[in-house]
């Protein structure tokens, strides 16, 4: 309980691509940080070989995303597939570190179909770092060959490790006390490390856990 007391302000910050519409705080805890309906000037985005990037300003967190492909997807229920099951582009996983955390993302390898050079897609970012479920929306066009700019910043603040988040584990902030020194696994060399924990987030299957929590909602 006294962690919940420590990030009082605190929440995250899609960086990239970018959000909906500006960060609101107190509207990060509802469908899309509080931004219903998609925007007219969405980010052009590659179907294969993207990344995302966000900052977080907790010290240890969940992080995982699914997308819809219908024009305006405004509720939860738009990014699932016809089973009601919720259609992911990344990976739950945990790790720990407050700061920039930067992913690949590869939407092609989704197999789903909608996935295509100029599709319209929206990504919805979901994030638990200890005061609940948080979301953040981007509305992108997909491009085939398309290259993110240089400019966008892809860095990890920390080289801690990205951790699959188990399928029956839901992520609390009552588990983030070190029972252990440190937060273990990341010794290896720092030049290593930052692929390796992108990759890492990307062989995963899903968290029931975060995405029952979601289902609660609709
Ligand atoms: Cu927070």
């Amino acid at each position: 309980m006294t962690s919940l007391l420590t990030v009082v302000s605190a929440h995250f910050q899609l960086q990239y691509p970018p959000p909906r519409g500006d960060f609101v705080e107190d509207d990060e805890p509802t469908f899309c940080d509080g931004y219903a309906n998609s925007v007219a000037n969405r980010t052009t985005f590659p179907t294969s070989g993207g990344f995302i990037s966000i900052n977080s300003e907790h010290p240890s967190w969940t992080l995982g995303g699914i997308f819809a492909t219908v024009q305006n997807p405004a509720n939860f229920a738009a990014f699932q597939d016809g089973k009601g099951n919720f259609q992911q582009f990344l990976p739950f996983f945990s790790t720990t570190g407050e700061g920039s955390f930067c992913v690949d993302v590869d939407l092609a390898k989704s197999g789903i179909s909608g996935i295509q050079n100029g599709a319209n897609v929206t990504l919805q970012f979901v994030f638990d770092g200890g005061d609940g479920q948080l979301y953040q929306c981007a509305d992108v066009t997909l491009a085939d060959n398309f290259t993110i700019a240089t400019s966008i910043s892809c860095k990890n603040a920390t080289d801690a490790a990205a951790t699959p988040v188990s399928t029956s584990v839901a992520p609390r902030a009552t588990s983030t006390s070190p029972s252990s020194s440190g937060s273990g696994s990341a010794a290896g060399p720092s030049s290593t490390n930052n692929s390796a924990m992108r990759n890492a987030a990307m062989g995963v299957s899903g968290a029931a856990g975060l995405l029952g929590a979601m289902i609660a909602l609709l």
